[in-house]
């Protein structure tokens, strides 16, 4: 069977990880359509040194050998980042849990493999972004179109209904607003998983027990257990849980999306990016009164998840990742 392609573009960082590491743990199955064309990592959450270097070691940890890396070579102006929240290598520190990458070093500018990568599967890959739309508007740029032959472009980004940057704008909205804007007025393709669906539900250590609990104790399930005690630990104290003991998985729901499509619920919905309000400004605006505009993009907008369902699926994957350990 000829399995679909995908990208993922991400910027790893503790949750992005999560959606690495399932990314990675499908791409290594037998029992799953899709195959990973490559991953391009970029700055953000930490420097694009590190979120390049944790791309590489959850290769290694996965057991990936076949999947280039692509690092951000971008001048970056602002040196900001969220190490303050993620610490300096992304994870927590928890990289020494991790093996040093093996796999050959690359240098190639991320945008132009993303245009490739497209063009070498024309309305067949799918895109799974789970940072800024950055990437995304520079091959629109650079390619107009390019991101059109896209069969889906999969993305944890929005919010319906407050930010948790500012109160009207979510991070990945906030961090580049005019990407973001740019990729919404032409992409028909778009699937989003809003901050509304991400933050109705918080992963504990009690469910990552549920599926850890089940299997030996190896250096995989020891290292979930850590990084899930280290998210836990940063969502209590920027309060983002409410004090729940518990995270946000955020960018995991992209890759569960594609592999769990029937535990999820949408709509179509139009959408635009508030770019000049003075306490809206980067607020995402819903058109929910079935009006479409003239020139309204399709966008499906996820609306709920299956809570139950969700963890019976990743007590599965888990089993299966971890039966050789
Ligand atoms: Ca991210």
């Amino acid at each position: 069977m000829k399995k679909l392609p995908l990208l993922l573009d991400c910027d790893p960082g503790a949750d992005d990880v999560f959606a690495l590491l399932w990314a990675l743990i499908m791409h290594q199955s037998d029992n799953n359509p899709f195959e990973l064309q490559c991953i391009t990592t970029l700055w953000w959450n930490v420097s694009a040194d590190n979120t390049y270097l944790n791309g590489l070691r959850m290769c290694e940890f996965v057991g990936v050998t076949n999947v280039p890396v692509w690092k951000d070579t971008r001048p970056i102006e602002w040196s900001g980042d969220a190490s303050h929240i993620h610490w300096s290598d992304g994870i927590g520190n928890l990289s020494t849990m991790l093996p040093q990458p093996t796999i050959p070093k690359t240098s190639i500018d991320s945008v132009q493999l993303m245009i490739d990568t497209i063009k070498k599967y024309p309305w067949e890959i799918t895109l799974l972004v789970t940072w800024p739309m950055t990437n995304l508007a520079a091959a629109e740029k650079k390619e107009p179109g390019i991101l059109n032959q896209c069969k889906y472009i999969i993305a944890m980004w929005w919010s319906f209904s407050g930010g948790n940057v500012t109160p009207t704008s979510e991070f990945n909205v906030w961090y580049d607003a005019a990407s973001a804007k740019q990729v919404v007025d032409v992409a028909n393709n778009l699937i989003m998983i809003p901050l509304d669906v991400t933050q109705s539900f918080v992963y504990t250590p009690e469910d990552s027990e549920q599926f850890l609990g089940e299997i030996n104790h190896s250096n995989k399930a020891e290292f979930v257990r850590e990084l899930t005690k280290f998210v836990v630990g940063t969502n209590r104290k920027f309060r983002e849980t409410h004090y729940q003991n518990g995270f946000f998985v955020h960018d995991g729901h992209t890759v569960w999306f594609l592999l769990y499509p029937h535990l999820y619920r949408g709509t179509f919905i139009d959408v635009r990016v508030e770019t000049q309000g003075e306490f809206t400004q980067w607020q995402t605006v819903w058109d929910w009164r079935n009006h479409p505009r003239k020139d309204y993009k399709k966008t499906y907008v996820i609306t709920d998840v299956d809570r139950d369902g969700f963890l019976e699926a990743l007590v599965q994957d888990f089993k299966e990742f971890d039966r050789d350990a």
